[in-house]
């Protein structure tokens, strides 16, 4: 009866095609830019929740790096910089920290005096790059408490001067580590330009880790020759939503289409909280009253368990994105997702 269930619960879903949603555009000015980054804050919904603390039921984070405005000096940090942890994101590089431009020039003139001639700014401006590296990662945790990870439905970014095809791209990780998505950022020839690239994804895939490779070198020599120099202006992505405390096996990966296997969600609710409710969408569909109908409890390590048994030939061949979320009794909530490739 449960595989019953399970298969019916499954295959009724009908999974939407699903997959990254993306934004993109390049010009030589911000209103080339305009509409395809007010189409990613439209993906992502409003409102844009500011320094609000704690992960909130809806909306996006935002940062233009402006604080300060047009007097304000350079402002260096170190890797990983913090100063956004109220927003849910923490930058780290391999390089030596980060840098958001200030006075004497807000484009940069301290690392070359060539570049206000290379870069602009989106929000005006303040712009931001890494330091020693072109290779720049966001982590996502909850906003206002660093300890607790978490991930978002979708990021963006802007970036000021990309000349070549293959120079800028982001990459896209899931909760596990697993490569979700990536892409070479839109370039337009000449200086002065503004290049966006925003993914969001439909299907229920979340995004722990941004990794942004902008440029071809670090900044620091003039551009001439190959080199193509890159920094970056807003960031701007969803609400960073806590992924501790929520596993799912199996993790993201290969599965035989041919074998069963088990369902298990493990939940470990923080000290002196609860579970008071929660739902599962496979491939976007809501498929919770199919899994309660199945889930049987049990605890392990990780927590308390619930486990279904999905048997071979259940879900089609191809990628299917299974993302549960759970309430907790301090009205907090918990996400996370998982990506399974069933293979014939
Ligand atoms: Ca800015
Ligand atoms: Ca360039």
């Amino acid at each position: 009866m449960k595989a019953f269930v399970i298969v019916a619960g499954l295959l009724c879903a009908s999974p939407a095609l699903a997959g990254p949603v993306v934004r993109e555009a390049a010009g030589a000015n911000a209103a080339a830019i305009q509409a395809a980054v007010d189409q990613f804050r439209a993906d992502l919904g409003n409102p844009n929740n500011g320094n609000t603390a704690g992960s909130q039921p809806g909306g996006r984070r935002e940062i233009n790096w402006d604080g300060g405005g047009a007097t304000a000096p350079v402002g260096l940090f170190p890797t990983p910089m913090t100063t956004f942890q109220n927003r849910g994101a923490t930058f780290v590089t391999p390089g030596s920290g980060f840098s958001i431009s200030g006075q004497p020039t807000p484009e940069f003139a301290e690392l070359n005096a060539t570049y206000p001639n290379l870069f602009a700014s989106f929000s005006s401006p303040r712009i931001f790059t890494a330091l020693n590296s072109n290779v720049s990662e966001t982590v996502f945790h909850v906003p206002g408490n660093p300890a607790v990870a978490g991930a978002v439905t979708g990021f963006g970014a802007v970036f000021t001067d990309v000349d070549g095809e293959f120079s800028t791209k982001m990459e896209f990780y899931a909760p596990d580590g697993t490569l979700l998505y990536e892409q070479f950022v839109p370039w337009v020839a000449g200086d002065d330009t503004l290049s966006f690239l925003g993914v969001s994804f439909d299907a229920g895939e979340l995004v722990a880790k941004v990794r942004i490779v902008s440029g071809n070198a670090a900044p620091g020599p003039d551009e001439a020759g190959s080199l193509d120099l890159v920094v970056m202006d807003d960031f701007i992505y969803g609400e960073p939503v806590a992924t501790e405390g929520l596993a799912i096996t199996p993790e993201s990966g290969r599965i035989f289409r041919s074998a069963d296997f088990e369902l298990v969600l493990a939940i470990q609710p923080p000290a002196g909280t609860y579970l008071t409710g929660g739902r599962v969408w496979l491939d976007g569909a809501d498929v919770s009253a199919f899994l309660l109908a199945c889930f049987q409890g049990g605890s392990s390590s990780e927590g308390q368990t619930f486990s279904c048994p999905v048997p071979a030939g259940a879900l089609a061949a191809g990628d299917h994105t299974l993302q549960v979320e759970i309430d907790l009794s301090d009205q907090t909530r918990r996400r996370n997702s998982t990506r399974w490739t069933i293979v014939p």
